[in-house]
């Protein structure tokens, strides 16, 4: 794998943004053949009112937005959906699915757009064509053989709210709850600990908050590559003078300076913006223990403010009046020693209690954090202990303060917030059952792991994919792909060819649809869509370019015709008035939320959207106690498996040259890893420990002890500031590694930032 170039590995010298982003997306507009004028039509209507929500990330549009409110991820999204290369009945009368395994993610996806509807032929192990029709009616059959509890619905999460909705409601009104989504996979450990520690699933900021912050704390989250349109918010917070202080295990470029590439100024002067005002290498998995010392000092330097007469640190009337647990947590703060919070973060005492004086001088913080706290064993953990944080000195529900999860695809928050939930306590089913006169499955459904484990002993049947790479994002590849090929059922929902679409039960589909930035016409009407962003903004979104092909339906009429043809018919449920104008599914979901949705149609309009309200914002605690808690971690380090000699910790990340599993190339810029991502990053010292070299090749193997032998060969040992004990490696190429039971203890969001490895020649 890797492109045809030499790997070239060296320090990249250059700030986030720059010149670097303007030429790497005119590399990508050029290899994907769009016109330039093309691109730049569309990438003017991104994230603006009347125009299209981007399809990259899930950070918030402006009320007044840039003149070009799109970043460089951004740009290399849309020009990957607007792209001229097409994947055609006649690629793939050429190539079988076993020929095409071999294929790389990246190659897979750089076909281009598919098409055409596509049967899989077992005989012949390639996909021909098949009509619309003829595809619907031959699912639509399967379903009404299979038993409903053995199907999964899945959804990756850009469809829009009006496809997620009508979504969900298929899947309770064929039988079940199993709609497992890749939040499952990401942001899940979130949603139940923010419900335990403040008693809302979701982040309690908006963007606003940002402007009227004095610091910002980061944990985990990697603003310069997945959410880089917040680099403009980090950028005017830091020339305001307010402090940014990050822990991450690796030294992130897009959180260390900044040069803005849509100012022409800061672009000919070479002028940067530092961002990082401090940054702790915390081992990973060492984040519980880094905000343990953070605390500590909150709490020694406010006795030393109560002995002094002087202002307290801590702040007394909110905790007295707002939190539950402070006596206990302050217990347990104090049982633990320097010595092993030290030792379980890898940092230095010295610089956590500068961090901690930092955070007592402001008056209004920001905690920011993403996959390096919620992919852990303890992932709810590092949440708790976040929330705790922030919860010392009243930093959640004021101006400029509360918590930031940010989130992955651009509506997962909003598949949410519409139904996809596997867990039935989240979704209003009396509402749902007197809207639409149905008895909902009330037993819970699966979640991500739990298909897979389903897949696994053989009690799934069936598996319907509306988007996303499921095969390629899951851990524990090698079974579950074997144990796939026994599915009597798979259909996938897509925009391009990728691995999943290639490992397929005994009858399956591939079905093209289009994507956010193409027309979506019903009837000869245009139609609007909508999303929820990271801060629970929701707004309109409408696609004006050609689609791909004339072929191509839209997401909502696929799911429509596959549940009309599946459903006996029900005079409540408006299938084709539905997908006959949208409009009409926004008053539906109004009916069903009426308090997330008041006058949907009319206020999704907004410059900027609409707020969902957010009770934790409100300092109204929906939690068991009423009140916000201080939740005690049951350990300190959030790996859930013992240090061993020779055991490291592998770190799964994300290149600046992907999406998810959508690789759109082999530079991984601010890293300075070019023309590979078969590599493993290690400290000199343990190089040097186990007698390898630099640029050595060599294997990661399993540690898990569970006796399930998983390896990953080929690998390029690269030397790197990481911190000793820890390795990092691409994902999704390392997910091979991880074992399906090695997630976070209560959501089962797949442990990803630590996965026990050993290096191996
Ligand atoms: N361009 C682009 N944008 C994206 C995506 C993409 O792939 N490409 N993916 C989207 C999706 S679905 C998601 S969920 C988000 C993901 O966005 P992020 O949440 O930023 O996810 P990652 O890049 O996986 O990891 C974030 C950071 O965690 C650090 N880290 C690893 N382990 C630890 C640890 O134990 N402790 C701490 N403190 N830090 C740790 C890593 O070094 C990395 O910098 O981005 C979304 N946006
Ligand atoms: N080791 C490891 N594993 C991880 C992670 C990690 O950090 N480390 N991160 C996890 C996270 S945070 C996530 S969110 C998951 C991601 O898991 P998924 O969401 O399942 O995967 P994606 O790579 O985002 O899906 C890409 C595919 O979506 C399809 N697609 C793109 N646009 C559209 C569209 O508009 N409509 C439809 N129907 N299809 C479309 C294309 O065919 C494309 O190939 O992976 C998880 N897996
Ligand atoms: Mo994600």
């Amino acid at each position: 794998m890797g492109d045809e170039r030499k790997p070239k590995i060296e320090p990249y010298e250059g700030p986030a943004g720059g010149w670097g982003s303007v030429k790497s997306v005119a590399k990508i507009l050029k290899r994907e053949q769009v016109p330039i004028s093309a691109t730049v039509k569309q990438l003017w209507r991104q994230n603006k009112p009347r125009g299209f929500t981007c399809v990259s990330c899930a950070w918030p549009q402006p009320e007044k937005p840039l003149k070009f409110e799109f970043c460089e991820n951004g740009a290399k999204a849309s020009a990957w959906e607007l792209t001229s290369l097409r994947t055609t009945p006649e690629f793939f009368a050429q190539h079988t699915c076993t020929e095409l395994l071999e294929w790389s993610d990246h190659d897979l996806e750089q076909q281009g757009r598919l098409t055409h509807p596509l049967r899989y032929d077992r005989t012949t192990d390639k996909y021909v064509p098949v009509s619309w029709d003829e595809a619907f009616d031959a699912i639509a059959a399967e379903l009404k053989q299979l038993d409903p509890k053995s199907v999964v619905f899945y959804a990756s999460g850009r469809a829009s709210l009006e496809t997620s909705y009508l979504y969900a409601l298929f899947a309770r009104m064929y039988g079940n709850n199993n709609l497992p989504d890749s939040s499952n996979m990401c942001h899940e450990a979130t949603g139940i600990a923010l419900r335990r520690s403040v008693g809302a699933a979701v982040g309690t900021v908006v963007l606003d908050d940002f402007a009227k912050t004095d610091c910002i704390f980061f944990f985990g989250q990697n603003a310069g590559v997945n959410s880089p349109r917040m680099l403009h918010d980090l950028q005017n917070a830091a020339r305001r003078g307010a402090a940014i202080v990050v822990f991450n295990p690796l030294r992130e470029r897009g959180l260390e300076r900044f040069t803005n590439p849509q100012s022409p100024l800061e672009m000919i002067a070479g002028r940067e913006t530092p961002l990082a005002t401090q940054y702790l290498q915390v081992k990973a998995g060492g984040d519980i223990a880094a905000i343990a010392g953070l605390c500590k000092t909150l709490l020694a330097l406010d006795e030393a403010a109560r002995e002094a007469g002087s202002e307290r640190v801590l702040d007394q009337p909110f905790i007295a009046e707002h939190c539950h647990g402070f006596d206990d947590y302050a217990a347990w703060l104090r049982t633990q020693t320097w010595d092993d919070i030290e030792a379980a973060s890898g940092l230095q005492r010295t610089e956590l209690e500068r961090a901690a004086q930092t955070y007592a001088k402001a008056s209004a913080v920001i905690g920011v954090y993403g996959m390096g706290l919620t992919q852990h064993v303890l992932g709810e953990s590092n949440i708790h202990m976040f929330a705790n944080f922030m919860l010392l000195r009243g930093n959640v529900g004021k101006p400029g303060a509360g918590l930031c999860p940010v989130r992955g695809h651009s509506n997962v928050q909003g598949q949410r917030t519409v139904g996809i939930a596997d867990d039935p306590a989240l979704v209003p089913l009396d509402r749902l059952a007197a809207q639409y006169d149905f008895e909902p499955p009330r037993e819970k459904g699966l979640n991500t792991v739990e298909a897979c484990e389903g897949v696994l002993d053989a009690s799934v049947h069936g598996f319907i994919g509306l988007g996303g790479n499921f095969l390629r994002a899951i851990p524990e590849q090698e079974r579950v792909h074997a144990a796939w090929r026994k599915l009597r059922l798979t259909v996938q929902i897509a925009t391009k060819l990728n691995r999943s679409h290639l490992i397929n039960g005994e009858v399956a589909y591939l079905l093209p649809c289009l994507g956010r930035i193409e027309r979506v016409l019903e009837q000869g009407n245009l139609q609007v869509l909508s999303t929820e962003d990271s801060t629970s903004c929701i707004h309109a979104s409408v696609g004006n370019a050609e689609p791909a092909s004339p072929e191509l339906l839209s997401e909502t009429r696929i799911v429509v015709e596959l549940a009309k043809r599946t459903l006996a018919p029900n005079p409540k449920v408006p299938w084709d008035g539905w997908v006959a104008d949208y409009a009409m599914i926004r008053d539906s979901i109004e009916q069903t939320y009426p308090e997330s949705f008041r006058d949907f149609n009319k206020r999704m309009w907004q410059p900027g959207g609409f707020h969902r309200p957010n009770s934790a914002r409100e300092r109204v605690w929906k939690t068991a106690t009423g009140k916000a808690n201080f939740i005690v971690p049951p350990a300190l380090t959030a790996t859930g498996f013992d240090d061993a000699p020779d055991r490291f910790r592998l770190m799964t990340m994300r290149s600046n040259d992907q999406f998810n599993t959508t690789v759109y190339g082999y530079d991984d810029r601010f890293r300075g890893i070019d023309g590979t991502r078969d590599v493993v990053l290690m400290h000199n010292d343990d190089i040097a420990r186990l007698g390898l070299h630099d640029g050595q090749t060599v294997k990661l193997v399993s540690d898990a002890g569970d006796g399930i032998a998983r390896e990953i060969a080929g690998l390029r040992v690269v030397a790197f500031d990481i911190p000793r004990g820890c390795v990092g490696g691409y994902y999704p190429e390392c997910n091979p590694l991880i074992p399906l039971s090695h997630h976070a203890v209560l959501s089962k969001t797949p442990a990803a930032k630590s996965v026990p490895v050993r290096v191996v020649v």
